[in-house]
């Protein structure tokens, strides 16, 4: 190992201010210099991955008039036929314009062979769950068809006669009643005050008659109801406001059910059922022995006890076929239809909208103090647009042909 020898001597040990701020400052640009470069970085990275994210996006439109005509010519010149249906199949609209171009282009049998499958696998069907992206409340795909509407057992009251032939298209309907939570978030988001708490408040039965409570609303119906239990006076008013606001934040045509939509879903598809459970025992919150307990001059399914007296958390007994909960029983459901006790002996048979004016509107599938009587699928209720009643809620649907134009 070599060494080097040092002489010793006396010196100012430490670095002078000047040379210490001047290295400071070569320090200090240094580092601006790097975090220029690392911001110039992370600035490239993120417009390439909004390039790429926008690119996914376009991706995904439906094709415009404008690029199935490209298809076309291409699909003409070429008879890339498989192209056709793997890369745009999907996205190449089943309408009456596109199949009459297609059929002009020259395709046969084959190829639309091909693409009814790929347009099958896009097709909702029955049961299939659609989850709102607001609200997450969940919707069930209805496939429509024709039934028989009304009184079909000769023991109803006679405005649900005659029993006449109704057909409806395919519409998405609300799994649950909707639910005080979800009330809640779009009256805070709204500031939003329901017709009771505006006005002069919810109706109840004092036990002989109906009076209007001041002090009862959606917040308090006078009995306990959490953010799981159906909302309750709430006007026809309030419900249509509320799917107005939910319309707004996405974009889709939400509504209340026709009451045409109403009875045939209720009625798993329409079939001959007189209560939406079937035609046999009870599964739903109506009038049973525990109600009775509490209201003994009450009217109730002997024998049945479904353990509540007032509303129960939706969802709370088993669906109907169609798997859609507490379409009988629990609460009223506002229906968008006005009322008329003749309806049915002038009612159009394609998706009936109901009369085109009224003093009242439908609400249909009872509630929780409701008879053996009043629990029949095909009973119908009216009640006046602004009133709120504690035993009147309501669920939403959304007709198919604005959900496949989103
Ligand atoms: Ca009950």
């Amino acid at each position: 190992m070599e060494f080097v020898w040092v002489s010793g001597n006396c010196f100012e040990m430490g670095e002078p201010l000047a040379v210490a701020i001047f290295n400071d400052y070569i320090i200090r640009k240094e580092s601006i210099i790097v975090l220029k470069k690392a911001a110039f970085l992370i600035l490239a990275v993120l417009i390439m991955l909004y390039a790429s994210f926008t690119i996914q996006a376009e991706e995904k439109k439906p094709l415009s008039i404008e690029d199935i005509d490209d298809l076309l010519r291409n699909f003409v010149s070429n008879k890339r036929v498989s192209d056709l249906i793997t890369e745009y199949g999907i996205r190449f609209e089943k309408t009456e314009e596109n199949i009459g171009k297609l059929k002009a282009a020259g395709a046969d049998e084959t190829i639309f062979e091909a693409l009814n499958k790929e347009w099958e696998k896009k097709e909702p069907k029955a049961g299939d769950i659609w989850r709102d992206p607001v609200m997450e409340m969940e919707f069930v795909f209805i496939k429509g068809g024709c039934f028989e509407m009304g009184d079909n057992f000769g023991d109803g009251n006679e405005d649900e006669r005659p029993v006449h032939e109704i057909c409806v298209d395919d519409f998405w309907m609300g799994k649950y009643e909707v639910r005080v939570g979800e009330f809640r978030k779009f009256v805070n988001d709204m500031s939003y005050r329901a017709e009771a708490e505006r006005v002069d408040g919810c109706f109840y039965w004092t036990g002989s008659k109906w009076e209007k409570d001041k002090g009862r609303n959606w917040r308090d119906p006078g009995f306990q109801s959490d953010d799981r239990h159906p909302v309750v006076c709430v006007s026809w008013n309030d419900a249509v406001t509320f799917a107005r606001w939910l319309e707004g934040k996405t974009g889709k045509k939400y509504r209340l059910p026709t009451e045409a939509e109403w009875e045939y879903a209720a009625r798993s598809g329409g079939k001959k059922y007189k209560y939406s459970w079937g035609n046999g025992q009870p599964s739903g919150n109506i009038a049973d022995v525990s109600a009775k307990r509490k209201f003994p001059a009450w009217t109730i399914w002997e024998g049945y006890d479904d353990g509540y007296v007032f509303t129960s958390p939706v969802g709370t007994y088993k669906p109907n076929e169609l798997g859609l909960y507490d379409m009988t029983g629990n609460v009223w459901q506002w229906c968008q239809d006005w009322y008329d006790k003749n309806y049915y002996t002038y009612s159009q048979s394609i998706n009936p909208e109901g009369p085109s004016y009224g003093q009242y509107r439908v609400s249909r599938g009872s509630n929780w103090s409701a008879s053996p009587r009043q629990v029949r699928a095909s009973t119908r209720v009216w009640v006046a647009p602004m009133l709120s009643v504690y035993s009147l809620g309501f669920r939403l649907v959304l007709p198919v042909k604005y959900y496949r134009e989103q």
